[in-house]
């Protein structure tokens, strides 16, 4: 496999190659169907280059997280069609996932997971669920014409038949919120998320043993994560999604994650670095 000229990690950390990482970087810079504010395209080179100036030890962790074996792959070149874009993303997603490797995808609008589960599933079956960060339910069947738009991903992952949870939601159309109703699904809310942690428990009781985590960066609240295409007010903090991730990797198997929907913004460098260390310390409670 060809390397990314970038790669995800502290400057320091020692290169680790294809054949011996157990975790695939892989860079996803789509944004086809961008509805609101653009530049999501550009989230996975920041994302990489915020982490060049990550410690290299974790302080919560105690430990160096990129003595996991970490490998950045090249990123999947964008298509014309949403429909092309999900091909290739699959493509890209399928040789890690046959290797076994952990895939960590770098959106990218959101629609890019659709083609990393896809790839999961043609390799393992559905034995896994979906857990699900974000602003938005994105339970819309189709949006500005396409089934592949960043606002439909969890419905598609509903047509995969997979089992999913919702977190951190505060936006939905009335379709979305009848889809929900009938199905006599529980979404849990930003709203009802205050001032406890009783949802922590059924959001993980919710799913099965394997599960796939998808963050939609927008699930932050806009105060520390403006880089973002569709921000919602009212947000998630950084202790409330951390101690949330770190819960949900003690209780279940994460077979890979991604984080979408990341848009920089020129000069300011707290969210890009926000979100590189997100997916450093969840790669240190997954290992
Ligand atoms: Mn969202």
């Amino acid at each position: 496999m060809p390397d990314n000229p970038i790669r995800f990690g502290p400057e320091e950390a020692k290169y680790c190659s294809y054949e011996s990482c157990r975790v695939a970087v892989l860079p996803i810079p789509y944004e086809g169907t961008v509805s609101y504010g653009g530049g999501a395209s550009k989230g996975p080179d920041a994302i990489l280059n915020a982490s060049l100036q990550l410690e290299a030890y974790d302080e919560e962790l105690k430990r160096e997280t990129s003595e996991i074996g970490i490998h950045t792959l090249p990123a999947v070149r964008p298509s014309k069609t949403p429909s092309d874009m999900m091909r290739a993303t699959h493509e890209a997603a399928l040789k890690p996932a046959k290797d076994n490797k952990f895939i960590v995808g770098l959106g990218g609008e959101h629609s890019v997971t659709k083609g990393v589960l896809t790839a999961l599933v043609e390799v393992r079956g559905k034995d896994f669920g979906v857990l699900q960060l974000d602003a938005h339910a994105d339970l819309r069947d189709s949006y500005d014409g396409t089934p592949d738009s960043h606002a439909c991903i969890m419905r598609r992952v509903d047509d995969l038949g997979l089992q999913y949870s919702q977190v951190g939601i505060r936006s939905l159309s009335k379709e979305e919120a009848d889809f929900v109703e009938e199905k006599g699904r529980k979404i849990h809310f930003a709203h009802e998320m205050r001032g406890g942690s009783a949802w922590m428990d059924e959001a993980i009781d919710g799913l099965p043993e394997n599960i796939y985590i998808t963050i939609d960066i927008d699930c932050f609240d806009p105060s520390i994560m403006p880089s973002t295409g569709t921000p919602e007010p009212g947000g998630l903090d950084w202790y409330t999604v951390t101690s949330f991730l770190r819960k949900v990797c003690k209780n279940k198997k994460v077979i890979g994650f991604d984080v979408v929907e990341f848009a920089p913004i020129e000069g300011m460098n707290a969210p890009d670095f926000l979100a590189a260390k997100l997916v450093s310390r969840l790669l240190g409670y997954i290992y």
